[in-house]
């Protein structure tokens, strides 16, 4: 009965999404971890566990990923993703600007390479890194990703049938995650 009313919940998500963009689809992955020069902390987000197939489409994804410093000072926060290299400094500066307890999330659009890697398979590599005398703590990684849709050409936006079907796949994995927590 559960299994059932979250089919129809996942269903009745996706008819409500062909009438507006598709719902990004959040994949959560990492462990806290200190950062330094001399010890990266790399990670994967694994998409196939949310019914993405490899090979499939999607139009865009954004990494996010939440740090915090313990000691503050100076240092350039380096995030390879992928086979691409992506180099980005929190808060306009050289530091990840809050220090203990507090976080700073640090938002990254995939480029076109990065998102070919996820696209190909649904894995993506991601390591933190940073620079010699650098030191930050990783908290956790979010990567939202939105299934491509068709644009008719009355220019109304509607999802393909063949990703309908995987959103409703993935959404029924979302419902079943969020049972397991409750
Ligand atoms: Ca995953
Ligand atoms: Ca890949
Ligand atoms: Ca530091």
């Amino acid at each position: 009965m559960k299994a059932f009313r979250t089919v129809a919940v996942a269903l009745a998500m996706c008819a409500a999404a062909s009438s507006a963009s598709a719902a990004p689809i959040l994949d959560t992955a990492g462990v806290a971890t200190a950062v330094t020069f001399a010890a990266p902390y790399g990670y994967r987000h694994d998409i196939l566990d949310h019914g993405y197939f490899a090979g499939g489409n999607i139009a865009g994804a954004i990494l996010s990923v939440w740090l915090n410093d313990p000691n503050r000072g100076s240092e350039i926060v380096n995030v390879t993703i992928g086979i691409g290299n992506q180099l980005f400094t929190p808060g306009g500066n050289n530091d990840v600007s809050n220090g203990n307890g507090s976080e700073t999330r640090v938002d990254i659009p995939l480029n076109g390479t990065s998102l070919a890697d996820l696209m190909l398979d649904g894995l993506i590599d991601v390591t933190m890194g940073t620079n010699p005398g650098g030191d930050y703590t990783f908290l956790r990684s979010s990567l939202a990703y939105e299934p491509a849709v068709i644009t008719p050409v009355d220019g109304g936006r509607v999802p393909e049938p063949f990703t309908l079907g995987l959103m409703g796949i993935g959404l029924a994995g979302l419902g079943f995650a969020s049972r397991r927590k409750n």
